[in-house]
């Protein structure tokens, strides 16, 4: 991996407000698959957007249910990776900072990050398919998935699956901060899922310089102003040690 671009370096350490959007690669070097790598086990016939709907939901409850507790489980069984850490550091090193993710592992709060956006919710998180009511899962009846105690329906990942809207105020915070940023980095990301892939395009229109950090190349890698091709986990601690290099 080359080492970070001089102009790049100068954009950073003149920025007075750099956004950063993750996607599933920033948690890959921790061992959760990434969104899009083949799906495993029970699920392995499965495409996770055939998975992440309110129709699989509705037709197969206890399939997608237990597909979301395995996650769960591998989440809570994993650790959060450089690159995560590297971005906990970052939050402090510019005026303003906005870290918006895709992700719903919550690995982001647990390195140390603080107000992150989650555009698409968080798998540990839970709540009624029908009142929308928060749930606890340590309060939960037997069941796959649980009943509520609205008596109306059952326990859903308090998630955002394919064709719902994303969190107002969350997707409302992240266009703002791509609106205003200096730079915005794209980290880990296929560009592909919307309205969030729409983020940097949006930050670009709007003067700042944008990054790419992913292993290959998305649909953003011609229109990035710098491509940093490589891992995260290696990337992220690089952009830090520049940054306090002097
Ligand atoms: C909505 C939660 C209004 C659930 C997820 C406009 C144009 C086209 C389509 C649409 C559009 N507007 C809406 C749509 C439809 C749809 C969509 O975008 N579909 C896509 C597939 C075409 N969007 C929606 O439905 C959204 N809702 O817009 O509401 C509406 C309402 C009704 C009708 C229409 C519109 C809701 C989208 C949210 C879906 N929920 N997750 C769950 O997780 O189970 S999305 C899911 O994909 C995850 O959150 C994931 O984060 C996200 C994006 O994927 P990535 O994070 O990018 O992960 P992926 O695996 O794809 O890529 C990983 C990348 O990392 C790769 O590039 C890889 O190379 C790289 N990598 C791997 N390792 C590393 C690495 N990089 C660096 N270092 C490494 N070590």
């Amino acid at each position: 991996m080359e080492a970070i671009a001089p102009d790049l370096l100068a954009r950073l350490k003149s920025a007075k407000h750099v956004a950063v959007l993750t996607g599933a690669g920033v948690s890959a070097e921790s061992g959760v698959p990434t969104f899009r790598d083949a799906q495993t086990g029970l699920w392995a016939k499965f495409r996770p957007e055939d998975l992440a709907t309110p129709e699989a939901f509705r037709r197969s409850p206890k399939l997608v249910w237990d597909w979301y507790q395995s996650r769960s489980y591998s989440v809570a069984a994993v650790e959060p990776n450089q690159g995560h850490v590297a971005l906990a550091v970052m939050q402090d090193l510019f005026p303003q900072f906005t870290l918006i993710t895709q992700n719903v592992d919550g690995l982001h709060e647990r390195a140390g990050s603080r107000k992150v956006i989650e555009l698409h919710g968080n798998i540990l998180k839970h709540k009624c398919l029908d009142c929308g009511m928060p749930l606890s899962l340590t309060d939960a009846p037997p069941g796959s998935p649980p009943a509520c105690p609205c008596g109306k329906s059952c326990y859903r990942p308090d998630v955002v699956w394919f064709g719902e809207n994303l969190p107002i105020e969350a997707l409302d915070a992240a266009q703002a901060a791509a609106r205003d940023c200096d730079v915005f980095l794209s980290v880990g990301t296929s560009t592909v899922v919307y309205p969030a892939a729409e983020l940097p395009f949006s930050a670009q229109r709007r003067g700042a310089a944008v990054v790419e950090i992913n292993r290959d190349a998305t649909p953003l890698s011609a229109q990035a102003d710098y491509v940093l091709r490589g891992a995260s986990g290696k990337i992220l601690p690089l952009i830090i040690d520049a940054l306090q290099a002097d």
